[in-house]
């Protein structure tokens, strides 16, 4: 009986794979090793710890064979009680459910406050030239959301004393210190960080620069005891290096390269999460077959370790990922 039901849930997930669909109900399968993800291309993964379970947000790579370009149209959840046992949820947000954003689902983070969860994301404004940092809000994990604001959290026009470019405001990442203060870090080419209100939808003070060598994009903020972990990717194709403060508005000091340039694909966008103990960093590769490349990329997740001194060890990429 079960094994009439694996083949079920593996048929399908090969015709959501084949057809491009996305998933209208859940549906629950058994990882393989990395990809974690092999029936949809998978990118930027946003993961967060709740209730015994992992949630993780990502983009979906929707860019046909042949065409080299980000056609990102909605982001995926899945969730597992192991990091074994994944379930997909239905879609729970797309680009378009902003009513100000003209499209591109980019990189994201998910974050849980009071029994809501606040899904910080980068889209393509409509009207303002430039990419913006939206933020959604459900009262589940899994969605569905809604915008939270009807309008964007920060757009390029808010950013440009530091930088002419209007990609900028991209790749938000987000955390709640132990004192209940709230902060989003975002970034391309040069970081911000802005602290929010306790409403997690309004900034809360000025934008402020970071200051991190060869700082490319992809910042996700953590803490484990009293320091503070700052990991970015950098330089193109990305490395994943990283800083560590005492302190949420730095200074920060550079420790080196976390993880090196990932398989197949030009960028590697990382996430580090705890998990019954143990740490966990989940970043994106090209190496899924037979398309897989730097526009449709997947999920993979391997282990963290941290030496005594509180420094991280550089991540060792795996085939065969956690089980
Ligand atoms: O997926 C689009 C962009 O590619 C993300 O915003 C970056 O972090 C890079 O992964």
């Amino acid at each position: 009986m079960n094994r009439v039901k694996n083949r079920l849930v593996l048929l399908t997930l090969a015709l959501t794979a084949s057809y491009g669909l996305s998933a209208q109900s859940d549906t629950t399968f058994i990882a393989a090793g990395n990809p974690v993800f092999k029936h949809k291309y998978t990118a930027d993964p946003g993961a967060m710890t709740y209730n015994n379970k992992v949630y993780i947000y990502a983009g979906h790579d929707e860019c046909p064979a042949q065409q080299e370009r980000y056609v990102m149209n909605e982001w995926c959840v899945f969730s597992s009680p192991d990091m074994r046992t994944w379930t997909e949820h239905p879609v729970p947000l797309k680009a378009k459910d902003f009513s100000w954003a003209k499209g591109d689902a980019w990189a994201s983070q998910v974050i849980e406050r009071d029994g809501k969860f606040y899904w910080y994301v980068a889209v393509e404004h409509a009207t303002i030239h430039g990419k913006a940092i939206g933020v959604a809000v459900s009262d589940s994990p899994i969605g569905t959301f809604r915008d939270a604001r009807g309008s964007a959290l920060v757009t390029n026009d808010m950013t440009t004393e530091y930088t002419k470019i209007s990609w900028d405001d991209i790749d938000p990442t987000v955390i709640i210190d132990d004192d209940g203060e709230a902060y989003l870090f975002w970034g391309n080419a040069q970081c911000y960080y802005a602290k929010l209100k306790k409403n997690m939808i309004e900034l809360d003070g000025p934008i402020m620069p970071v200051t991190l060598p060869r700082f490319t994009e992809a910042p996700w903020i953590h803490k484990r005891g009293d320091w503070y972990y700052l990991s970015y990717a950098s330089e193109f194709p990305e490395k994943i290096c990283y800083a560590m403060s005492r302190n949420i508005s730095g200074p920060w000091e550079y420790k080196g390269i976390l993880n090196e340039l990932a398989g197949n694909s030009n960028t590697n966008h990382q996430a580090i999460i705890e998990f019954k103990g143990d740490w966990y960093f989940v970043y994106h590769n090209g190496g899924l077959n037979t398309q897989g490349g730097s526009f449709r990329r997947s999920v993979c997740i391997d282990r963290l370790y941290y030496n005594p001194d509180g420094t991280m060890r550089r991540v060792q990429m795996t085939t065969e990922g956690v089980q």
